[in-house]
């Protein structure tokens, strides 16, 4: 199957030249998210873009993931949510502080109450425009793993977004958006999404109890998340696997073994792959196939995590690393991927067989 490339792409540009495209007025950006540390604000009028505080952990210049659409765009602003849109395809993005909204909201953590309104005004846009379902969240804040008011921030994001979905009348098990959740060194709580106006299909992984299933004892409500989102556009299969971690059944495996670590991820991604290949048939996606971004929480730990990288997929990978704080304290390391979109022209640096 061909990538759905007029219908979107992916591409990993430096901050320089995305300036230079805007200014020479190529069009065509939905949206994207650039990385750097110490955060760089990247602006661009018109396009959704989030400036998060993230170290890259190869090459000296921000570098912004920006999707692509050959569609008529047109963009907008809701609630401080800047979007843009073609005929299938939304990309959105926000950033929110943590501030007094907590009291509106009564007893609650700033974080908790920053982001059960953000993913509200989130639905709101998304219902007020046709769109059916989110494909994919990408969510990044300080301090994830720091407790505050006697719980975990992670835990605490964790409420504020059930609460939403709950409040918003939406399932929190089953066919839910796929996601990650990522520490930021700095900044807000910031947060980007696609949504399509078709319905996709949450993918599980057999190896790994649903995150929406997850029990107690991580936190007193589970992650609203799918493994991957499947999604048929124009008879395309798109999928988005979610952050995926060494996690088998709810636990994790491999505490303080890096290398094991990036190898039980890549088993799970495998699995995930399998399982979108056999509810899609005719998709054929391979693993060879996806771009994938890789959040590491050590910086020392990118050469063994590449070197695993490589021998698992034995062959030039599309790829970035990244610095970022996981959200179980022994994660050392997560990964996700997209594919069936038109891949980064850009080869990660220094990935080759
Ligand atoms: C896990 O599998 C690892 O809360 O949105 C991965 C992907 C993880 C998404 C989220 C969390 C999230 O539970 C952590």
């Amino acid at each position: 199957m061909k990538p759905t490339g007029d219908l979107l792409r992916l591409d990993y540009l430096p901050v320089s030249r995305l300036l230079r495209q805007a200014r020479d007025g190529a069009p065509g950006a939905l949206g994207g998210v650039c990385f750097f540390h110490p955060v760089i604000p990247v602006e661009v009028a018109g396009l959704p873009l989030l400036s998060v505080d993230m170290a890259l952990l190869e090459g000296e210049e921000a570098l912004c993931e920006v999707w692509y659409s050959e569609e008529v765009l047109a963009s907008g602003c809701h609630h401080g949510i800047h979007y843009r849109e073609g005929e299938t395809l939304l990309f959105g993005c926000l950033t929110r502080n943590e501030t007094a909204e907590s009291t509106a909201l009564g007893a609650c953590t700033p974080l908790q109450a920053a982001t059960q309104t953000a993913y509200e005004s989130v639905f709101e846009l998304l219902e007020s425009r046709g769109y059916k379902a989110i494909l994919r969240f990408w969510n990044y804040f300080p301090g994830v793993n720091c407790v505050s008011h006697n719980l975990e921030r992670y835990l605490q994001f964790n409420i504020g977004r059930q609460n939403a979905f709950l409040s918003h009348g939406r399932s929190v098990i089953g066919n839910v958006p796929a996601a990650c959740a990522l520490g930021s060194a700095d900044g807000g709580l910031q947060i980007a999404f696609l949504a399509a106006r078709a319905e996709p299909v949450g993918i599980e992984n057999p190896r790994q109890i649903s995150a929406y299933h997850y029990p107690e004892q991580y936190g007193p409500r589970s992650p609203t998340f799918s493994r991957a989102s499947l999604v048929s556009l124009r008879g395309r299969a798109l999928l988005f696997i979610s952050g995926t971690a060494s996690i088998v059944g709810h636990q994790t495996l491999h505490a303080g073994d890096v290398g094991a670590q990036t190898r039980e991820c890549l088993h799970n991604i495998a699995a995930v792959v399998a399982e979108a290949n056999r509810r899609t048939p005719g998709a054929g996606f391979q693993l060879g196939d996806l771009a994938y971004k890789v959040y590491i929480r050590h910086r020392e730990d990118l050469v063994s995590v590449r070197h695993e990288l490589l021998r698992f997929i034995g062959a030039p990978v599309s790829v970035v690393f990244l610095q970022a704080d996981v959200c179980r304290v022994d994660l050392l390391v997560e990964i996700e991927a997209s594919g069936g979109h038109a891949l980064p022209s850009l080869l990660g640096s220094g990935v080759g067989p």
